[in-house]
């Protein structure tokens, strides 16, 4: 009984091996070497990466599940009844769990992720949980979406969920044609929940992505691991070590995997040389002030409609909605709205030395 309401997978496009092999190809063809992040992310990459969410130095996944906790209410409240739940990069919908417990009448819940059977158990066991629910899980590469599975019942908006600042992978250009893919899918109407990680000094970002049980050193080589198991590359990966430094310049953290030592590794008909020294950029990490980001969202197509942040500011959450034209300011609105109620309140009650408020806008 409870299954008949988890759909089939839809048809999606994970990546396949060729996929992998061009784009790992182009990618250490270049001057800086690097290899796409989505690639990390196979069953045992998402695992890693379930573990990194543990982990005490990772603050982002408990910091925002606490945001979602504390005002699960006014969320609930701005999406609103019957909505079609759409989430990208949903790995085991843990977040989800609490949103669908408070939404009114769902219409339907879509979780899109690029590890097919992390997907799928994750969806079975949601289905367990919420027997009323329709569940139709799609199978792809959320950069990559074109259209949206339809849900039986006929949802009032669409709404997208992308938590864990997972946009933070994207460099800004590309966050902003992202988004705008997401306002078009959503369509008029349509909302965005989302995550993001805020700009901080380094000493608290550094140990998040270096922490000390060498857990994000195990999932930032596991891709090298991958590449030699399904693309039969000779990584060496005792010759590789994990490095994960803030670039203050670019806001971003980058995930860097560096030779120790001079060496060639052959991929394909292909062979790529190393320094001692050199390195493979796997992943970036953007983290974003609140007007900063309310800017690449405005430049998406998304008005800010509200958004939330912990009590030691170290990560947001926000509410935007779809604008009626893209990216074109709106006469008597301000684009840059938010009320940041949760700074004053801590100023009010002085319960926050507020150790970052002299961060500059990006
Ligand atoms: C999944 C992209 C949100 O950037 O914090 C964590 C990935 N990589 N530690 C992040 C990640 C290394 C994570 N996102």
């Amino acid at each position: 009984m409870n299954e008949s309401m988890l759909l089939s997978p839809s048809i999606g496009v994970p990546p396949s091996r060729e996929d992998f092999l061009s784009e790992a190809i182009a990618g250490l063809s270049q001057p800086q070497k690097t290899l796409p992040c989505k690639f990390l992310y196979d069953e045992e990459g998402s695992q890693l990466f379930n573990e990194i969410c543990e982990l005490e130095e990772y603050y982002p996944t408990r910091t925002e599940n606490q945001i979602l906790r504390d005002h699960i209410k006014e969320i609930s409240t701005l999406i609103g009844s019957e909505c079609r739940l759409v989430e990208f990069g949903s790995g085991t919908s843990t977040k989800t769990r609490h949103l669908l417990t408070h939404l009114r009448n769902v219409a339907g819940y879509i979780p899109i992720d690029i590890s097919g059977p992390q997907l799928l158990a994750s969806a079975a066991q949601l289905a367990d949980e919420f027997p009323s629910l329709e569940i139709n899980p799609l199978e792809a590469d959320y950069g990559d979406i074109s259209a949206l599975p339809d849900t039986k019942q006929k949802p009032r908006r669409t709404v997208a969920f992308f938590p864990g600042s997972t946009i933070g992978n994207f460099d800004p250009d590309a966050a902003v044609a992202f988004l705008r893919n997401i306002a078009s899918l959503c369509g008029n109407n349509g909302g965005l929940l989302i995550g993001v990680d805020r700009k901080k000094p380094k000493r608290i970002l550094e140990p998040a992505y270096n922490d000390r049980k060498g857990v994000t050193a195990k999932f930032n080589l596991g891709i090298l691991a991958r590449a030699n198991r399904e693309l039969g590359a000779d990584f060496d990966l005792s010759a590789f070590c994990h490095h994960a430094p803030y670039n203050e310049t670019h806001g971003r953290i980058e995930m860097h995997l560096v030779s120790t030592r001079r060496q060639t590794v052959h991929l394909d008909s292909h062979e790529f040389a190393f320094e001692e020294g050199e390195y493979i950029t796997t992943e970036h990490s953007y983290k974003y002030t609140l007007p900063g980001f309310a800017r690449l969202a405005l430049r998406s197509g998304f008005a800010l409609v509200r958004s939330w942040l912990d009590r030691n500011q170290l990560f947001s959450v926000m509410f935007l909605r779809v604008a009626a034209r893209q990216g074109v300011l709106q006469k008597n609105s301000n684009p840059l709205f938010y009320r940041p109620t949760n700074i004053q309140n801590l100023r009010q009650t002085g319960t926050n030395p507020n150790p970052y408020s002299k961060e500059k806008n990006v």
